[in-house]
């Protein structure tokens, strides 16, 4: 049996929950409880804080957790990063007020910092020769310099509204970051094994996320063209059409190329186009 620390509540919640459930683990349906057990797969799914997360897992107290890349480096623990799981994705950065006059890192010396990653931030001035005066705090970071408890901030961003809000500038991207399945190092030959089912599972949900798979008929004078334009993951499935002269192809495409190839596509005589949402790809 193995045991997988999740986040209760907050932005990493429902992203892992759905991950386990498109890897064909169905829970037990009591939301409140802080372990719930899953009747197909050996595993159950402890609920805790995204900072107890990797504690939880370096003790053994969990095998296995879904939590920011941001906590793993943070808390420091020994913990394996397995695999990066596509969501949750920012980084950190550092921030300073908007009518600043921000030229170079060294704008930062003898500067106070306010943050709620310490660790992160003094490796970073540490690299770059910074002396600076880091604050930690544990929330709010990005009200600190307005209340006049720090010069400039170091948090992480993700669109960037609330710096802007803040009347803050983002002037130094640091580090990003996104969920990753991190474990107890070496665990033993059966959970190992469990492990390795889990992983499979996980990595064929996070590679068909924006993927398509588009089927579209095309003259077959045209495939060897329109094959160089949608090369697919060997090469294109081609079959031929009741209709003399006419072929269907099948392919599996990269959503942000879509629109792009559709166009291409069309100048080449390709119709009756069709999109589908893709749930697994299992290489
Ligand atoms: O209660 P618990 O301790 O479990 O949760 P938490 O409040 O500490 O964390 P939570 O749920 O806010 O975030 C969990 C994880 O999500 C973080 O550790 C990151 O790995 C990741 N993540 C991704 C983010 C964001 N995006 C994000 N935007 N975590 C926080 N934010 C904050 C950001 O700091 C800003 O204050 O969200 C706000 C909005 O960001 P903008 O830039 O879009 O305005
Ligand atoms: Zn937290």
């Amino acid at each position: 049996m193995l045991r997988i620390a999740i986040q209760t509540k907050g932005r990493l919640n429902e992203d892992s929950l759905q991950l386990i459930a498109e890897a064909g683990i169905s829970l037990e349906a009591n939301k409140r409880k802080l372990l719930t057990r899953s009747n197909d797969f050996p595993i159950e799914v402890l609920y805790l804080r995204d900072d107890d997360i990797p504690q939880a897992v370096a003790r053994g107290v969990a095998d296995l957790g879904i939590v920011g890349q941001n906590e793993v480096e943070e808390k420091g623990y020994d913990v394996d990063t397995l695999i990066h799981l596509g969501f949750g994705k920012c980084r950190l950065s550092l921030a300073v007020p908007k009518t600043e006059t921000y030229d170079s890192l060294s704008w930062f010396e003898g500067k106070r910092v306010a943050t709620s990653y310490p660790r992160i931030l003094r490796k970073y001035f540490g690299e770059n020769s910074i002396n600076a005066d880091i604050h930690e705090i544990a929330g709010s970071v990005e009200i600190a310099p307005a209340v006049g408890m720090a010069d400039a901030i170091f948090d992480i961003v993700s669109s960037g509204g609330t710096l802007v809000s803040n009347g803050l500038r983002e002037v130094e991207r640091v580090c990003k970051s996104e969920a990753v399945l991190i474990a107890t190092p070496s665990l033993d030959g059966e959970k190992q094994k469990l492990l390795d089912q889990l992983i499979f599972r996980f990595e064929a949900v996070e590679r068909s996320r924006g993927m398509k798979y588009v089927l579209l008929n095309i003259p077959c004078s045209r495939v060897r063209e329109a094959s160089r334009i949608l090369p697919g993951m060997k090469s294109p499935t081609v079959l031929s059409l009741e209709r003399e002269g006419w072929c269907a192809m099948h392919v599996v495409i990269r959503e942000g190329e879509l629109w792009g190839k559709i166009e291409e596509l069309k100048t080449i005589g390709a119709e009756d186009i069709l999109v589908l949402a893709l749930e697994k790809m299992i290489m």
